[in-house]
């Protein structure tokens, strides 16, 4: 910092803010006689080894200001487009894009400009040495600019246009005035960002630190359910995330944002900017990002993004949070947690690692709104038909077992396990603990006995459905053998399969409940879902609380949103990541077989780019 009037004034104040900077203070021992060209010669010596930021010490800047200079990836001079231009102050003269002259005479192709500069090393090595040279000819009553403007062909500055944000300087007792008041109005504007994240670490310090100059900081917290549909689930509820943001230095206000899409808050809010990391420039949130800006325009708002910072340290952590997940206890407990937040959850079929991997990540982003699937199902019919055999129960517990632990190992949502007829009583018991001890959320079982064919043949083939009152042993038998509340056993009713009529359906469904299921599946075949919405409503006039499964292969025109209504709590699509896959498989071998080449069936196939991304380097 160069000095001259008020030396030690300054110097005492700069060293009284005690700021994180090492500031080497270099005397123009002239200062009345010459101007700061000479100043800047005094302190040469310091100035040949770096990027310089060049400012004259009587100009008022707002931070972003500073940072859109600092930030220039080029020299740049800060200029204004919509200025108009100075009677006695800096124009910058432009050609081709570039700062030609700059100085209080040029009117021409001129632009208000500030003397607030970035320059890089090789453009500022050649100013200073004609400023140098300005010096040792004595020419030192003229602005710095003087020697520039005579190499301004060698440099690279180019004008950087801060319009009407404040960038000023105070020359008289009317500038301050003028000045005091703007910044009292900068001083007024709000700024929002919104949070998702259950831990707070340094980076976030950072954001909310370069937010929090930018005007008073209004934080949103993303809801629980939108956290969960977005990344995954939250490890510290709302509550508790929000508690934890509002105590931060420099948040003013926490608000909920209740989806990924910022719409409501900015419009209720109006704050004059968004604050957010660069990296929703592209990927899924992109057209969240977009949202943002169009509704930014509507009211002339700013959006301000800051360079993500990807730590690795910050990957550690949260493949850490992801590890904490995926554990027993967590995630066993969480299909109950996800069913209390939304009322209704999703799961999708898995059958192996991979499969899990696609019901872990897939993602879509509709209106604002991310959807994911909320949990998984191990189906008996996709795991044997995986292995290449018949859904009857001939795949034992220890293979299924295998495939749950595949599943597990490389996904952290929670599963519901199809425990087919849960075999007998006394077996079933160890299933309970063995899944619970595992991690499963739940268990569903059917009220079939004997050999087990799968539903979907209905009464085609024989199938023998079992008493109520043996069945409601089974399910008691296994309340009993689980050792946390957070497990579950549904009982699966297989009457309207059967053909046994609504009634039975019913009977069996308040006789199990009673007998102590968490949770009632009730399947049908049918394409019309009518006998599923009479015997859901019937049910729940007399229960309201007891969860409702479904699995609407057969009556796949239901939405979920109808599923919602009528009181159903789980939607799950059993099977059709098997029924895509193996056609898609089929198809490839055939194209192989008919070109006797695998060119033709490139086409058709998933890049190898995408299956190395899609599983995680661990
Ligand atoms: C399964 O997916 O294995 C099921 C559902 O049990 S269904 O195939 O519809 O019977
Ligand atoms: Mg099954």
């Amino acid at each position: 910092m160069t000095t001259g009037y008020y030396d030690k004034v300054l110097i005492d104040y700069c060293n009284f803010l005690q700021l994180p900077l090492k500031i080497t203070f270099v005397n123009n021992p002239v200062y009345d006689k010459t101007n700061y060209i000479y100043s800047i010669y005094c302190a040469r010596e310091f100035l040949k080894d770096d990027d310089i930021v060049l400012m004259h010490g009587d100009l008022v800047f707002e931070n972003l200001v500073f940072e859109t200079v600092i930030n220039s990836p080029e020299s740049c001079m800060a200029v204004s487009s919509t200025l108009p231009l100075p009677e006695k102050d800096f124009k910058a003269v432009i050609k081709d894009g570039l700062i030609e002259k700059v100085g209080i005479e040029f009117f021409d192709n001129a632009m208000a400009a500030q003397p607030l500069y970035k320059l890089k090393i090789a453009d500022w090595l050649v100013w200073l040495k004609a400023i140098e040279n300005f010096c040792e000819a004595d020419k030192v009553n003229c602005y710095a600019e003087k020697a520039f403007n005579e190499v301004s062909d060698k440099c690279i500055i180019k004008p950087l246009d801060v319009k009407d944000m404040l960038c000023s300087e105070i020359d008289t007792p009317d500038d301050l005035s003028i000045i005091t008041e703007r910044l009292r109005m900068v001083d007024d504007r709000t700024v929002y960002m919104c949070f998702s994240t259950d831990f707070i670490h340094s980076g976030h310090i950072a954001i909310i630190k370069r937010a929090r100059r930018l005007g008073k900081l209004i934080v949103g917290v993303l809801s629980d359910e939108a956290v969960a549909s977005y990344k995954r689930f939250p490890l510290v509820p709302f509550e508790e995330r929000k508690a934890l943001i509002s105590n931060i230095a420099g948040v003013e206000r926490v608000v909920e944002q209740k989806t990924l899409s910022y719409a409501d808050n900015l419009r209720a809010l109006k704050p004059d900017y968004v604050v957010h990391g660069d990296d929703w420039v592209n990927g899924f949130q992109k057209p969240i990002r977009q949202e943002v800006i169009n509704i930014l325009n509507e009211y002339g708002g700013q959006l301000v993004e800051y360079p993500y910072s990807s730590d690795p340290k910050l990957k550690e952590l949260d493949k850490r949070n992801r590890a904490e997940l995926a554990m027993p206890d967590l995630r066993r407990g969480r299909l109950k947690k996800l069913l209390n937040m939304k009322g209704l959850v999703t799961a999708i079929e898995a059958h192996s690692g991979i499969t899990g991997l696609i019901a872990e990540k897939t993602t879509v982003l509709q209106d604002g709104k991310t959807y994911q699937f909320d949990a998984m199902w191990i189906s008996s019919l996709c795991d044997s038909t995986a292995k290449g055999k018949p859904d009857i129960e001939l795949v034992d517990m220890t293979s299924r077992f295998r495939t749950i632990d595949d599943i597990m190992e490389v996904t952290t949502k929670p599963i519901i396990f199809d425990g087919d007829t849960g075999g007998l009583t006394e077996h079933f018991i160890y299933t309970v603990r063995s899944l619970e001890r595992m991690g499963v959320s739940m268990v569903i079982i059917e009220d079939k006995t004997g050999l087990k064919k799968n539903s979907l043949f209905g009464t085609e083939v024989k199938q023998t459905q079992d008493t109520i009152e043996n069945f409601c042993t089974k399910i008691t038998a296994g309340k009993a053998a689980q050792k946390t509340r957070d497990f579950m056993i549904c009982a699966r009713i297989e009457s309207l399969i059967l053909e046994q009529g609504m009634e039975d359906a019913l009977t069996r469904a308040f006789s199990y409940v009673k007998a102590g299921a968490d949770a009632i599946m009730i399947h049908s075949r049918k394409k019309d879902p009518a006998e599923i919405f009479e015997f859901v409503n019937k049910f729940r006039k007399e229960d309201s609380s007891t969860y409702i499964v479904v699995v609407p292969t057969s009556f796949n025109s239901v939405t979920e949103d109808e599923f919602r209504q009528i009181g159903v709590n789980v939607v799950i699509y059993a099977n059709q990541l098997t029924r895509s896959g193996f056609p898609a498989m089929q198809n490839a071998a055939r194209t192989i077989l008919e070109h006797h080449r695998a060119k033709e069936c490139d086409d058709i196939c998933m890049s190898i780019k995408d299956i190395i991304t899609l599983i995680p380097e661990e």
